[in-house]
């Protein structure tokens, strides 16, 4: 059990499809059925067994999150969820936004999940703002582990060395 919440969260630069973790988060679209950008690397990473589990499934609201098996994937879950199109603010974004982390987080729970990683959900394709996105990211994490005791690692997982500066800027302020 470890209850020292910072040395929990962690930031990395890295294609979250080459991580060996218990989950990886997707930043699916409602269909599951596959996309570009993270997305896109995780399907063709995990293998065609992926897009037919997600198949099963049968989609998923935007702020909702399902989970897979890795197959090809090192890591050994996919936990799918669907981020909000920016559109400005005012329509009900950082809502669902926040709702992705938190049923995200809820679902490595079910699935004694220790160690997970996000990436930036709807900061690409979905033009979601960055350090606002990353903010809402961190608020929802550090909230989730004050309240458990079994997830050990928590990445944040950047596909650039700014996007990782943002996140280690909001992690280093506290908020
Ligand atoms: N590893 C880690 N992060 C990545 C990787 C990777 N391999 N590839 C991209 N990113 P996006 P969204 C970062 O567009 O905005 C898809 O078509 C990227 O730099 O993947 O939620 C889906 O099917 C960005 O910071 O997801 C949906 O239709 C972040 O991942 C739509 O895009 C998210 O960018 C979802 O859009």
């Amino acid at each position: 059990m470890n209850t020292n919440n910072s040395s929990r969260v962690t930031t990395k630069e890295a294609d979250i499809t080459t991580l060996k973790l218990d989950a990886i988060v997707n930043a699916a679209n409602e269909t599951l059925l596959g996309g570009g950008g993270v997305d896109g690397a995780i399907h063709s990473a995990a293998g065609p067994e992926l897009l037919e589990s997600c198949k099963k499934i049968g989609g998923c609201l935007t702020g909702e999150a399902r989970i897979t098996p890795g197959f090809r994937l090192p890591s050994r879950f996919v936990i799918h969820t669907v981020g909000p199109v920016w559109h400005g603010g005012n329509d009900s974004e950082p809502e669902l936004l926040a709702s992705c982390y938190r049923n995200s987080l809820a679902l490595a729970r079910q699935h004694q999940v220790r160690s997970i990683g996000f990436p930036s959900i709807s900061t690409g394709v979905y033009r979601y703002p960055k350090k606002e996105a990353a903010r809402i990211a961190v608020r929802e994490v550090k909230h989730f582990l004050e309240n458990d005791s079994e997830l050990e690692t928590v990445q944040f997982v950047c596909f650039s060395k700014t996007d990782r500066e943002i996140y280690q800027e909001i992690l280093e302020q506290g908020i």
